[in-house]
């Protein structure tokens, strides 16, 4: 616990609030926020309070302050807490993860960013070139992907459109030896349409400032600075080693999209075409290809008919279809092809495992945050899911199997209660019941597949489940406006989604045409980014994995990895919505300490134990400082001589024994048992020395 920092400040620990109210909680985080301490801690979790303003406090002084330091010995800070995961790591060989939530502009992407540079900061103090190449590299990809992957949205002029997770390997001397990204499902619809007062993807008006005039596919208007970020792109992707060929061919696809988005297409009679012709010679060049390769892949598909295989013209429609699923599907391949080659340079296997012995690792992850819009649709919808997920395993971790665990060692222990947000996690992905189950079977129909099936089918599996509800089942109710609504009780605010394009975005067909073209374009880079161009009609015979079960498996993959780690939490709260770093909206602030089930987490914390081991490995390590173990016990238990040696030392009201552990409340005494050990060990081997030169 952070007791140094002056009360001037509020309580730097929330454990320590005099009473455990919302009032309280409320008017600590208030006073702290105002007095520019934006961070604070929940035993060991961080609540991160987004000021919005330069902060000077992410310095390298500030770093040497929390270097190797404990968690209690200095202010809050996300150092402090990406040093005790560095630590847990380093020290105790273990796996760990920071895992880091809050909505959309709580400021997760920038604590994620700071992590890293303090990882990056702390490490290699030899400076071994190879590290420094590594760390370099680490923290040049969050630039590339950024540019890729974030875009302005009505919540954050930086939104995160994709879910990031990154593995940083570390060496047995505690180096970034390399790492590992995944990304998930990128909210790629943001290619060809955004709503009012939102941008497309930061990358695109980054090269469109250069080299191209605007297209349809970009709403005008910007406070950011592209130009420069340009450059600090294209610096990145040098550094971290994409070549020449590699980055024209990223802008070259950029300018394909740009373009695609002023392509339209008309009739002359029963014939359907290109109106401005002139685009197709520019996109043949781009794409390396012919141009009545182009021109045939807008205007038809290849249909296999029984044993036949037909052209079919497009409608108008279709082609436009056509043309926005394309734009759509370059763009989410051009990103997963940039991942996979940040992966394939940064992967740790450019290193022999066994010259660097055990290789550990800390993950962080920071994904996008719960959204609500004026119009939610599949990827919000996907993005809502997903922050439900990570709640849950918040909640499994910190508040559910902490209290189980002291009612299975039979500790005295009073129930918390809090809101288990499992039965929207069971109403989402749930099989045959859940959404996304009903998403699939309508997307399976063979007869007519609409939007409005869908609904159907979700308004007849779900019509009494407390958290579902649509303007079919509560017609009276306002925020449902449109028949096409339905509604979410989510764990953090009630959601309307608009079922139009679901079936559409879960199908996520791309013509196998299209696929063909690029896989046979003469630039290797883009032909390798397209492989199953190679198949003809024929061959394409498995229907693919929807977008819903893709997202799910790769969810429950997720909070599988995060759970086999040591997690630590970086809670992010949003002060306002206006961006104003003066103002804290009491009923905004509030809403959200009440959904990330901050006050049960302080509730469970402060009846809670800080360290907790069993009985023979607790032995082991403290048995030296006892006379009643040392060097062993004849007591009847292991137990029984845990016991003596706290009541000896005095420890024993901060103690609390169980069935198979012993639990320690406060880490202070934790930290006098690891002194008097340290002391015990020093004076053991300094007898041992004696006795070994002869002197005893
Ligand atoms: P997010 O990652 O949580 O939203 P960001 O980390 O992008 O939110 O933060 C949003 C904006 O808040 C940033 O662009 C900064 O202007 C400001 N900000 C956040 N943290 C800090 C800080 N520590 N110091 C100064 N300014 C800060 V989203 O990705 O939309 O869920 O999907
Ligand atoms: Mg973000």
């Amino acid at each position: 616990m952070a007791e140094h920092e002056s009360l001037e400040y509020g309580k730097a620990d929330f454990v320590l609030l005099d009473n455990v109210s919302m009032e309280e909680f409320m008017g600590n985080l208030k006073l702290r926020f105002e007095k520019g301490r934006i961070y604070s801690y929940i035993g060991e979790v961080v609540v991160s309070v987004n000021p919005y303003r330069a902060m000077n406090i992410y310095g390298r002084d500030t770093i040497e302050q929390y270097k190797g330091r404990e968690l209690y010995e200095r202010p809050p800070h996300l150092f402090a807490i990406a040093d005790a995961a560095y630590k847990a790591m380093k020290r105790r060989n273990k796996d760990t993860c920071i895992v880091i939530s809050g909505e959309s502009g709580a400021g997760k992407t920038e604590a994620s960013k700071y992590i890293m540079q303090y990882i990056a900061a702390i490490t290699n103090p030899n400076q071994r070139a190879e590290v420094e190449r590594v760390k370099n590299m680490l923290l040049k990809s969050n630039c590339v992907l950024e540019a890729f992957g974030n875009a302005k949205t009505n919540r954050n002029d930086n939104s995160s459109r994709f879910g990031k997770y990154m593995d940083i390997n570390f060496d047995f001397k505690g180096d970034p030896i390399g790492g590992h990204i995944s990304n998930y499902l990128l909210e790629k619809s943001r290619v060809i349409f955004q709503q009012s007062g939102e941008r497309s993807f930061h990358s695109f008006y980054q090269v469109n400032m250069l080299v191209f005039s605007l297209s349809f596919f970009l709403p005008l208007q910007s406070s950011i600075n592209d130009g420069a970020d340009f450059k600090a792109v294209a610096d990145a992707m040098k550094v971290i080693g994409f070549t020449g060929d590699e980055v024209q061919t990223v802008y070259k696809i950029l300018a394909t999209i740009l373009h695609l988005g002023n392509l339209t297409f008309g009739v002359d009679g029963d014939v359907t075409l290109i109106e401005n012709p002139k685009l197709v010679s520019i996109l043949r060049e781009l794409l390396s290809t012919k141009e009545e390769n182009v021109e045939k892949a807008m205007l038809y598909r290849t249909v296999a008919t029984g044993r036949d295989v037909i052209e079919k013209q497009h409608t108008i429609q279709e082609a436009s279809y056509g043309r926005d699923a394309l734009a759509k599907a370059m763009y989410e391949r051009l990103f997963c092809w940039i991942v996979g080659r940040i992966n394939d340079i940064i992967e740790v296997r450019n290193y022999d495992a066994r010259v660097h012995g055990k290789n550990t690792v800390i993950g962080v992850l920071d994904i996008y945050g719960f959204e609500i819009f004026q119009n939610n649709s599949f990827e919000q919808f996907c993005i809502n899911y997903c922050n439900e997920k990570l709640q849950q395993l918040f909640i499994q971790l910190v508040l559910k199997q902490e209290q189980e665990e002291y009612q299975r060692e039979g500790i005295p222990w009073k129930h918390i209660d809090y809101f288990n947000n499992q039965i929207i996690v069971d109403l989402v992905e749930q099989q045959h019941k859940g959404i996304f189950s009903v998403l699939d079977e309508a997307c399976m129909n063979v007869g007519k597949v609409t939007d409005e099936v869908f609904l159907q089918g979700l308004n007849g599996k779900l019509a009494k489940h407390a958290h579902y509800t649509s303007r079919k089942l509560s017609p009276t109710d306002k925020s449902l406006e449109f028949d096409r609504d339905f509604r979410i009780r989510h764990y953090a605010g009630d959601v309307v989604y608009s079922v139009v394009g679901f079936i559409d975005k879960n199908k996520d067909t791309l013509f196998q045409d299209f696929k063909r073209l690029l896989y046979n374009s003469a630039n290797p880079v883009l032909k390798a980014m397209w492989p199953e161009g190679k198949l003809s009609i024929t061959e394409v015979t498995k229907r693919p994995l929807t977008a819903a079960t893709l997202f799910k498996n790769s969810m429950i993959s997720l909070v599988e990895n995060l759970a086999s780690k040591e997690p630590y939490y970086v809670r992010c709260i949003k002060p306002n919505d206006v961006k104003s770093p003066l103002l804290f909206e009491q009923e905004r602030c509030r809403h959200q300490v009440e959904y990330l089930g901050l006050l049960e987490n302080v509730r469970v914390r402060r009846a809670g134990f800080a360290y907790r081991q069993t009985y023979p490995r607790f032995l082991q390590r403290y048995k030296m400082i006892s006379e009643f173990t040392w060097p062993n016990h004849d007591l009847p238990s292991d137990k029984d001589a845990v016991k003596r040696l706290m009541q000896g030392c005095g420890f024993d009201h901060d103690v609390a024994y169980g069935k198979t552990k012993v639990f320690i409340r406060t880490p202070r005494t934790l930290f006098s048992l690891e002194e008097q050990r340290a002391e015990m060990v020093q004076r053991i081997v300094l007898f041992l020395q004696k006795v070994w030169r002869g002197t005893i």
